[in-house]
């Protein structure tokens, strides 16, 4: 009796770590997963929404590296789950040459122009310029925006001066919130309509718990400065409100406690997108996962915010799905196969006509996208442009599950062109809205598939 309760046990305890195991590789609390990334900004930009981070990739593995990161990379989404990997969009100091650092950026765009503002490390602000959101970014000012003369800055204790957030007011106004490191140490001055100079000196309010990763948001009359609270309140995203940009503000409470799996710095972004509204962060799930340290190693996530009737914000309550899918993909439309919910083991590169593609997929790899809608008529047909596929490896197509139906598979008789092709293959009957799977199976283990787009023909 004893030996069949101690097997039961193992049996309970085996059946929770693949349930657990196959939950994270569904969870949503890790986008773009591919990649280490950290401190979100938003952009809304074209009905698309754009998020620009600090690239953890930048710093090593192990756990003396430092925050060392030089470069911002881009993801993009239309339905909130599948996002595209845009790559690098800006690098220090190869697009500012007085810059080697390029910490939490914040990004908007006036004028048809995009600002993106980041942090030279803790040491002051710069700011680059593109006319598209994916960039290129080119340094108009050849120096830092702020400095320690910035007016306003100083005195100050133990300054981080860092963590840049720009806000465009309704009236025309721009302005730039920065600092760290002290209830004392916030600042905001406001940006001239060039967005590339700053007008007057910098002002502060006090803000209970300070500690960095400012963010200033309006909704309905109401500015909303939050912020993340320091290691003694936790590290939380704290808000103040007030009926003003710059003073006034009253504490208002907690947006969202340290989440999940993080344990260290938190830092936050929040945005309006197709009527809802958006709290993105960062954690550190994916190194948790991975077994490496995980300070320097952060992934981002997402989560709905909402409001009470008298203005002020629910607390977030963090999950492993995130947010609901707004609308589907269309296959019988070239789609880029950085476009993905998730994924096992790839990595992504430039195409040599400066596009994206996925790089070096080997057997058992795969990406998923989410709601892909094949309507009533369904497919006949699947193409891709590939490379690296063999009589020994092919790239199946599945809907549902890793294990759901083949609808599709490219397979070459060997021989093929050096390079990406368009490949094509039948495709069995499909309708209505699946998750896809593309994904590299076969004999041959040294494989690398590379991946540039995929669509399928309608019947
Ligand atoms: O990523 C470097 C620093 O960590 C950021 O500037 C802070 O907000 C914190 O997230």
């Amino acid at each position: 009796m004893k030996k069949l309760n101690k097997i039961t046990v193992q049996l309970v305890i085996l059946f929770s770590l693949i349930l657990a195991l196959t939950k994270l590789a569904q969870a949503d609390d890790h986008i773009a997963a591919h990649r280490h990334l950290a401190d979100p900004a938003t952009l809304v930009y074209n009905g698309r929404v754009y998020l620009y981070a600090s690239n953890d990739d930048d710093n090593s593995d192990d756990k003396e590296s430092g925050y060392k990161m030089k470069s911002i990379v881009c993801i993009s989404s239309s339905d909130m789950k599948n996002w595209t990997d845009h790559g690098v969009v800006f690098e220090a100091p190869r697009d500012a040459t007085w810059a080697n650092r390029t910490w939490a950026p914040s990004v908007i765009a006036r004028n048809g122009k995009i600002y993106l503002y980041f942090g030279n490390g803790g040491s002051g602000i710069g700011v680059v310029t593109a006319s598209s959101p994916t960039g290129p970014f080119k340094d108009p000012l050849g120096k830092k925006l702020i400095d320690n003369q910035t007016p306003g800055v100083l005195p100050a204790k133990n300054m981080w001066l860092f963590d840049p957030m720009a806000f465009l007011d309704d009236d025309g106004q721009a302005y730039l919130y920065i600092g760290g490191n002290g209830e004392d140490n916030m600042r905001v001055i406001k940006l001239n309509e060039d967005m590339i100079s700053v007008n007057g000196q910098a002002t502060s309010f006090h803000v209970p718990s300070f500690f960095e990763a400012s963010w200033m948001h309006k909704r309905d009359g109401n500015y909303y400065f939050s912020y993340s609270s320091n290691p003694k309140a936790e590290m939380r995203i704290d808000y103040m409100m007030s009926k003003s940009p710059t003073t006034g503000f009253v504490y208002k409470g907690v947006i969202g406690a340290q989440p999940p799996n993080n344990n260290n710095n938190n830092h936050h972004g929040i945005f309006e997108y197709k009527g809802k509204w958006y709290h993105a962060y960062h954690n550190r799930v994916v190194a948790i996962k991975k077994g490496i340290p995980p300070v320097y190693k952060r992934n981002l996530a997402i989560e709905e915010l909402n409001y009470n009737a008298d203005g002020t914000i629910a607390q977030v309550i963090y999950t492993e799905n995130g947010v609901t899918q707004i609308g589907s993909i269309n296959p019988y439309q070239r789609n880029e196969a950085e476009t993905m919910q998730d994924q096992n083991g790839i990595m992504t590169k430039n195409t040599d006509d400066g596009g994206m593609q996925i790089s070096g997929m080997k057997n058992n790899n795969w990406i998923k996208i989410q709601g892909v809608d094949f309507g009533k008529k369904g497919a006949k047909s699947f193409n891709a442009r590939v490379s690296g596929l063999s009589s020994g490896t092919s790239l199946e197509v599945r809907v549902g599950s890793l294990d759901g139906k083949q609808i599709a598979k490219l397979v070459t008789s060997g021989n093929e062109a050096v390079g990406l092709q368009i490949q094509s293959g039948k495709a069995g009957i499909i309708q209505g809205k699946q998750d896809l799977y593309l994904l590299v199976s076969g004999s041959d283990t040294s494989a690398a598939i590379d991946i540039d787009w995929w669509r399928f023909q309608q019947r």
